[in-house]
């Protein structure tokens, strides 16, 4: 996975030719001709995990937003979560010679294979949002995106301030919702949380730990396992907003009251969380920015034109507590 804390300062990488392949759902919104002064129109191929959350959804309108603004001709496809539909689609934009090809890769492993066909085919590759596992560090240019590790940390702090508030006492019983397996907000989230606990709270337990897909209908149905399971739970630690909303459906079904019985604290600042938290559902929320269209056509257009980019390009976040939910309501932007 990239060592997100080594900021190396990358040149262009080059790639080799692909083979084509059908994508899972492609759309190419062209922007008709070159750019402002006649400069070609930069074509970029971009592979979206999926539709899988509110975060998700808000990440694809800042991207397609942000490439119509910046005149690119931007050939997208939605992978709806399968890794083979993203190594089809970005084979498929090495077949149609792009600029560049950007995309978050829903797992972190098994790319090596076609990120050497786009180096072979001289076409760079920039990572958005998740990163990769690769010994090879020439096979992308930059990482544009958040630390989640350090989300995971920022989680666990914040859950200390939720305790105090609530005054807890006694056992910290901790269910996990977890991401997507294998993907990198997952690994990380966890890690940065676990690093956390271990140096500072050596008395919460995780009792019970599984992953909902980052969906609210995963979390719902692993949430009503848990409470089954483990019915002595006092805290939800949910890896995005959409597992904690499906969760909070299971807990109310079960006859207990989401933010009191059951402590909630999640990652990403969606609507729909803010919206359960002014409610007094959730606790906490750690903010995950998925608007990164601009910040990524800006990278795009750099590595097009050969100039050094850093290696990752970090995106700023914040964190909410359930007193702040009502104000910042209307702030929201996703
Ligand atoms: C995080 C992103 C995660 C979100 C989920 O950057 O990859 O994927 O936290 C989304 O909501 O499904």
């Amino acid at each position: 996975m990239l060592s997100r804390r080594n900021f190396l300062t990358a040149a262009v990488g080059v790639a080799a030719a692909g083979t084509l392949a059908a994508c899972a759902k492609e759309d190419d919104s062209s922007t008709g001709s070159s750019s402002a002064g006649g400069a070609k129109t930069i074509s970029l191929g971009f592979s979206q995990v999926g539709s899988e959350s509110g975060w998700r959804s808000a990440n694809t309108t800042s991207v397609k937003d942000a490439a119509k603004d910046a005149g690119y001709n931007l050939k997208f496809s939605d992978a709806q979560q399968k890794q083979e539909n993203q190594i089809s689609a970005i084979r498929n934009f090495i077949a149609q010679k792009v600029d560049v090809i950007a995309f978050s890769p829903v797992v972190v492993t098994g790319w090596d294979a076609v990120l050497k066909e786009a180096k072979a085919a001289k076409i760079p590759v920039v990572l958005t949002d998740r990163s990769v596992e690769t010994s090879d560090d020439s096979l992308f240019v930059t990482l544009v995106g958040s630390d989640f590790t350090d989300e995971g940390r920022r989680a666990a702090k914040i859950l200390d301030k939720v305790l105090t508030k609530a005054g807890h006492k006694g056992a910290v019983k901790i269910a996990q919702l977890e991401g997507t397996t294998g993907a990198a907000p997952a690994i990380e989230r966890a890690k940065g949380f676990k690093e956390v606990m271990d140096a500072e709270h050596k008395d919460w337990k995780i009792v019970v730990s599984q992953t909902g897909d980052f969906t609210r209908a995963g979390g719902k149905q692993v949430m009503s396992a848990f409470l089954q399971s483990n019915p002595d739970v006092n805290v939800l630690f949910a890896h995005n907003d959409d597992m904690a909303i499906g969760a909070i459906q299971a807990i109310e079904a079960a006859g207990k009251k989401p933010g009191t019985d059951i402590l909630i604290v999640c990652i990403d600042g969606v609507k729909d969380g803010f919206v359960a938290m002014s409610e007094g559902k959730i606790n906490a929320i750690v903010e995950c920015n998925p608007l990164l269209g601009p910040q990524l056509m800006d990278v795009v257009k750099k590595v097009k034109d050969g100039e050094t980019v850093e290696r990752w390009i970090k995106t700023k976040e914040s964190d909410f507590m359930q007193d702040q939910a009502k104000a910042e309501l209307p702030n929201r932007k996703y």
